[in-house]
C-alpha cells in the first residue's frame, strides 16, 4: 500500500503517531437497490481537501485516473490530527482531531482536514453503506467551536473525500452526541442513523433517515425518545450499538439512571423500549450486543 499526501498538509505540531485507530467495520445492510453514491455538495470553504495518490497512479491518464477513481471504495477510516483547540474532555481527554483519512480499496489514503471552528469529537469513524450501492460513507461526529456536535456523513464524490451531509448543530458550544449505529430501523429498505444526543444532559436518542432524491441526500429526524443514555463523563468509549437478534435490529442503550439496559425497536413511526437487565457495567452492554441474557 503505497500513499503520499499531496503538499499543502495543515500542521497541528502534534507527533503524528496518536492519530485516531483504523476503524475496520464492516458493510451494515445489503439488498437495497442502487442508488446514487453522494450528492454534489461542495465542501465547505474552510475545509481543505488533501488528496494522496498512489505513486503508479500519477503515470497514468487523467482519463484513466478518474475511472479507477469511481469504482474504489472506502475500505478504512480513521482521525488525525490531534488538537486541544476544543477542550470540551467528555471523552477522558482534551484531545480531538482535525483530519479524517480514509484508504481505499486500492491502497490510496484520501485526508481531508478542518483548519479551525471544527474537530472530530469522536471515539473512531464508522463505514456503513448508507445509500445502498454496495461502498461504504462514513459516519462521525464533528463540533463546533460555539455551536457543539453534529452528526456528520463523508464519502466519495466524483472521486474525492467529501462531506456529504450532516445534522444541525445541537446550537451550544461543548454539548455532543453519542452514535448509537446505522441500520435499516424499521426495514423500509431506507437507512437510520440514530444517536444519544446529549448523552450526559439531554439523554435523548434520536433516529434520522439517510434520504436520497437523485444526487440530493439529506437526513430527517423522523423519531425521538427522552430518557436514555449511552456515555458518561470521560468514558473514552461509547456504550452499546445496534444488534440483530434475528428480529430485526434494535438500538442498545441504558436507561437515564444507568440502571438498566434497553433494547429500542423504530417501527417506522415510533420508538419502543424493552428492558434486557440491570446494568452492571460494559460486560452488560457486550452480552446484549451478543445476544445473551443479562445476568
Ligand atoms: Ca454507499
Ligand atoms: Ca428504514
Amino acid at each position: 500500500m503505497s500513499s503520499q499526501a499531496m503538499p499543502g498538509k495543515v500542521g497541528t505540531g502534534f507527533p503524528s503517531g496518536i492519530a485516531g485507530q483504523e476503524a475496520m467495520l464492516g458493510k451494515v445492510g445489503t439488498g437495497f437497490p442502487s442508488g446514487i453514491a453522494s450528492s454534489g455538495q461542495a465542501p465547505r470553504r474552510r475545509l481543505s481537501l488533501l488528496r494522496g495518490l498512489a505513486r503508479g497512479a500519477l503515470l497514468m491518464s487523467g482519463l484513466w485516473l478518474a475511472g479507477a477513481a469511481a469504482a474504489q471504495e472506502i475500505t478504512a477510516a480513521r482521525y488525525e490530527g490531534p488538537t486541544t483547540r476544543y477542550p470540551h474532555g467528555v471523552l477522558g481527554d482534551e484531545i480531538e482531531h482535525t483530519g479524517l483519512a480514509v484508504t481505499l480499496s486500492d491502497g490510496r489514503v484520501l485526508r481531508a482536514s478542518w483548519e479551525r471552528d471544527v474537530v472530530f469529537e469522536d471515539t473512531e469513524p464508522r463505514l456503513a453503506d448508507l445509500d445502498g450501492d454496495g461502498a461504504p460513507e462514513v459516519i462521525v461526529v464533528e463540533s463546533h467551536e460555539t455551536q457543539g456536535a453534529r452528526l456528520a456523513i463523508w464519502g466519495m464524490v466524483s472521486g474525492n473525500l467529501a462531506q456529504i451531509t450532516a445534522t444541525p448543530f445541537i446550537g451550544t458550544r461543548f454539548r455532543w452526541l453519542a452514535p448509537v449505529g446505522a441500520a435499516d430501523l424499521d426495514g423500509d429498505g431506507v437507512m437510520e442513523l440514530a444517536y444519544v444526543d446529549r448523552p450526559h444532559l439531554a439523554k435523548t436518542l434520536r433516529v434520522w433517515r439517510y434520504e436520497t432524491q437523485g444526487r440530493t441526500v439529506r437526513l430527517r429526524e423522523v423519531a425521538s425518545l427522552k430518557g436514555v443514555t449511552n456515555h458518561r463523563i470521560g468514558e473514552v468509549d461509547i456504550a452499546g450499538g445496534i444488534r440483530d437478534c434475528g428480529q430485526g435490529p434494535e438500538m442498545i442503550v441504558a436507561d437515564a439512571g444507568w440502571r438498566e439496559v434497553l433494547a429500542l425497536r423504530f417501527d417506522g413511526a415510533k420508538i419502543s423500549q424493552q428492558s434486557l437487565g440491570a446494568h452492571r457495567g460494559r460486560d452488560s452492554f457486550a452480552r446484549a450486543m451478543r445476544c445473551e441474557t443479562l445476568q
